[in-house]
C-alpha cells in the first residue's frame, strides 16, 4: 500500500483547509469540506474492504450509494489538520442508500464526519445532477460575506448583482450568481435539504448570519469561487456607507459576457 498521506487528494485537502484557516474563514471548528473520490483513486492507499467502523448518517442519499468521500471531522479545527490529518479527516463510503457511512480511514480518536454532513451529501447529490464532474462541497465563515448578510437585502437577485458590481471578474467567475438562505438551524437535515435545493441553480449558497457554501469540480476551483465572492463582499463592506460615484453597469457586464463567453443568470441583468 502506498502512503495515504502522500496521495494527491490528501495533500490537496490538507493544503486547502490550511489555506482556508489562514484566510480567517474557519475559526475554531468552523467550516467543513467534502471531496468525492473514485474507488480507483483510493484503492492504492487503503484496503477498501477493511471497514474500521460504521456510522449512521441520519438521512437517505440513494444517488450516493457506494461513493467515497474525504471529509473533515465534527468539532475539529482546520488549523490542526496539517499536524494530525488522520484525526481531523476521514474517508467514508456510503452504503444502505446513504444511511450508513463506512469509515475506511481517519477519525482515529473515535470522531466522525462534520455535523454538516447532511448539507454536504445533499449538495453533492444536487450538484452531480447538474454537473457530473462536481466533486467538492465547501463551507466556511468568511467575515465580509457574513457581514453583508446583516446589512444587505437577502433577495438573491439583488445580493448577486451587488457582488457582481464589486469586482469586474465576479460575473465571469460566478455567472450563476449566489443563492441565499435565511437563517436556519445548522447541522440539520432541513438546512441540508434547503441548501441542496439552492445548489440546483448556483454553486454558491449563502447561509445568512452564518457563512457560505461553495461547490465545484476541484478544491482549487471551489476555494477560488468563495475567495472571489468574499473579495467582492469585502469591497462592498468598504464602500457601503460611502456615496457611490462609479459602478459596474449592466452594459459593462453584458460586454464581459461576450468577452469571456459566459451567460449571466437569466433575468439578473437588465
Ligand atoms: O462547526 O461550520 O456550520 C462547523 C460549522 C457548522
Ligand atoms: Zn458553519
Amino acid at each position: 500500500m502506498k502512503n495515504i498521506l502522500e496521495a494527491p487528494f490528501m495533500v490537496e485537502m490538507i493544503r486547502t483547509v490550511t489555506n482556508m484557516y489562514a484566510h480567517g474563514w474557519d475559526e475554531r471548528n468552523g467550516g467543513n469540506v467534502s471531496l468525492l473520490l473514485d474507488e480507483a483513486q483510493v484503492a492504492p492507499y487503503l484496503d477498501v474492504n477493511a471497514v474500521v467502523r460504521t456510522i449512521p448518517t441520519g438521512f437517505s442519499a440513494p444517488a450516493l450509494e457506494g461513493k467515497y468521500f474525504l471529509v473533515t471531522g465534527t468539532g475539529k479545527y482546520f488549523k490542526n489538520v496539517q499536524y494530525a490529518p488522520d484525526v481531523n479527516l476521514g474517508i467514508v463510503r456510503l452504503t444502505d442508500g446513504g444511511e450508513t457511512a463506512q469509515l475506511l480511514w481517519g477519525f482515529t480518536d473515535g470522531g466522525k464526519f462534520t455535523s454538516e454532513f447532511p448539507a454536504h451529501m445533499m449538495s453533492h447529490m444536487a450538484r452531480l445532477a447538474v454537473d457530473s464532474e462536481n466533486r467538492v462541497v465547501m463551507h466556511c465563515h468568511p467575515a465580509n460575506l457574513l457581514a453583508m448578510t446583516y446589512i444587505h437585502t437577502l433577495d438573491e437577485r439583488e445580493f448577486t448583482r451587488t457582488l457582481w458590481q464589486m469586482c469586474t471578474e465576479c460575473i465571469v467567475v460566478f455567472p450563476d450568481g449566489v443563492n441565499v438562505l435565511p437563517w436556519m438551524l445548522c447541522g440539520t437535515n432541513e438546512i441540508g435539504e434547503a441548501t441542496a435545493e439552492k445548489m440546483k441553480t448556483a454553486r454558491l449558497v449563502v447561509w445568512s448570519l452564518h457563512g457560505i457554501y461553495g461547490a465545484g469540480r476541484d478544491l482549487d476551483e471551489t476555494f477560488g469561487l468563495i475567495e472571489t465572492a468574499e473579495k467582492a463582499a469585502e469591497i462592498y463592506m468598504k464602500i457601503a456607507h460611502l456615496p457611490r460615484v462609479n459602478t459596474i453597469t449592466d452594459d459593462m457586464m453584458h460586454q464581459l459576457e461576450g468577452r469571456f463567453g459566459v451567460k449571466a443568470r437569466e433575468g439578473y441583468l437588465d
